[in-house]
């Protein structure tokens, strides 16, 4: 017999589960935003949180926590959809789970035990937002951040961010591989790997970083190639989606979702970070590069693409929207995984066509308060001329 609590908090995992999820009345014409978080920490087993045994555990209180439920990478498989989510423990340590949906909106339930990454590393300390990539060569790749105290400083703060990186076929059994050399760039975080070969090598999305927390002179997402992917080295990165000054990306960047493979281009949704009196301001962003060459940019439309809203503004590390992982189903549907304020999950869903045309006619950011008015004004202008050839 379980403590009669068990079947009160189980009862409530199951609702949740159960719990059907619709679109809101939200409008852009770009993505539709739904009413629940499709994961919380709610969500998490009651078998993972509390232990069950009476005799050691008489007041049925939580043991193991679960804080957050956040970042996560995304990929489908046999119709059905995974994230690999990022678990954070009350214990602030983050690990990998898998949960799985039919509707890729709602049911999303996490699967048997969290992924038992090989310890390979024995001064990795935390491991956090894995990016999913289906590879041309057969295999599913993880590629996550590894961070470790950095000894050589004496601040109790100091790390360092790798790129730690894996590899399925099941989701279940997981082979690591060597963590990516940089060789230009200290440390690693948001990194991506490319789901084609390019030029017959491995390509990664990089975020180089003099810091931990600072990019510093790393100028924003690189892109690199690389030989062996189970000891990956990329020597040279080329900056493809850059900082700038007064624009969402001012503070940094990072690759987001596995790139999208759409008709025109290959669709990337990133983010962008700029400085607030409120703190840091994390926002999503879109950009296209060439099908051929995908280190080349070619459609950048101006702005941000999606931010936190409402409820979705606050949680632990609130005013965030993060996004590592993104489903595109063969129909030409496209789901969104994002987090919100590192605390829960959510979908925006669209289509391949929408985010194309979102991509090569939402004009480019013109840079200066003048030139911006004059492009508005026009856009106004020429309404008028619609509407009064209505009226
Ligand atoms: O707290 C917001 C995000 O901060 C980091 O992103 P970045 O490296 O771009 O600053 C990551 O740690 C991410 O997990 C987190 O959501």
């Amino acid at each position: 017999m379980l403590h009669k609590q068990y079947y009160v908090e189980q009862a409530k995992v199951e609702k949740l589960v159960a719990r059907k999820n619709q679109k809101t009345d939200f409008y852009n014409g770009i993505y539709d935003r739904y009413q629940y978080p499709v994961l919380t920490r709610e969500f998490a087993p009651v078998h993972w949180r509390y232990d069950l045994d009476e005799a050691a555990n008489p007041y049925f209180m939580e043991r193991l926590g679960i804080n957050a439920v956040m970042n996560s990478g995304a990929v489908e498989l046999d119709g059905k959809y995974y994230l690999v989510v990022r678990v954070e423990g009350n214990d602030r340590k983050s690990f990998f789970a898998v949960a799985q949906s039919d509707t890729g909106i709602d049911g999303f339930h996490f699967l048997d035990y969290p992924v038992a990454l090989p310890d390979t590393c024995a001064e990795e300390t935390n491991v956090y937002d894995m990016r999913l990539t289906k590879h041309e060569d057969g295999w599913i790749y993880g590629v996550f951040c590894s961070e470790s105290k950095d000894k050589t400083n004496p601040d109790l703060s100091a790390a360092v961010a790798e790129a730690g990186i894996v590899r399925t076929k099941d989701l279940k059994n997981w082979e690591r591989l060597d963590n990516l050399k940089t060789l230009r760039s200290p440390q690693q975080r948001n990194v991506v790997l490319h789901p084609e070969f390019v030029d017959g090598k491995y390509a990664f999305y990089t975020r180089p970083m003099d810091g931990f927390i600072e990019t510093g002179s790393g100028g924003g997402i690189g892109f690199g190639l690389c030989e062996d992917i189970t000891h990956a080295v990329v020597d040279e990165e080329k900056i493809i989606s850059k900082r700038i000054y007064h624009t969402l990306t001012e503070s940094k960047n990072g690759a987001g979702a596995v790139p999208i493979k759409g008709k025109k281009c290959w669709i990337h949704i990133a983010h962008g970070v700029r400085n607030t009196a409120a703190g840091l301001r994390y926002v999503l962003y879109a950009f296209g590069t060439d099908l051929n060459d995908p280190s080349k940019v070619i459609a950048e439309p101006s702005g941000v693409f999606l931010v936190p809203f409402g409820a979705e503004r606050i949680g632990d590390v609130s005013n965030v929207v993060f996004t590592n992982g993104a489903i595109a189903r063969e129909n030409g549907d496209v789901y969104i995984y994002y987090a919100s304020c590192d605390t829960r999950m959510h979908v925006a869903t669209t289509t391949i066509d929408k985010l194309e045309d979102y991509l090569f006619h939402t004009p480019r950011d013109p840079h200066r308060s003048p030139d911006c008015v004059k492009q508005r004004c026009e856009l106004i202008e020429k309404n008028l001329k619609i509407l009064d050839a209505q009226a």
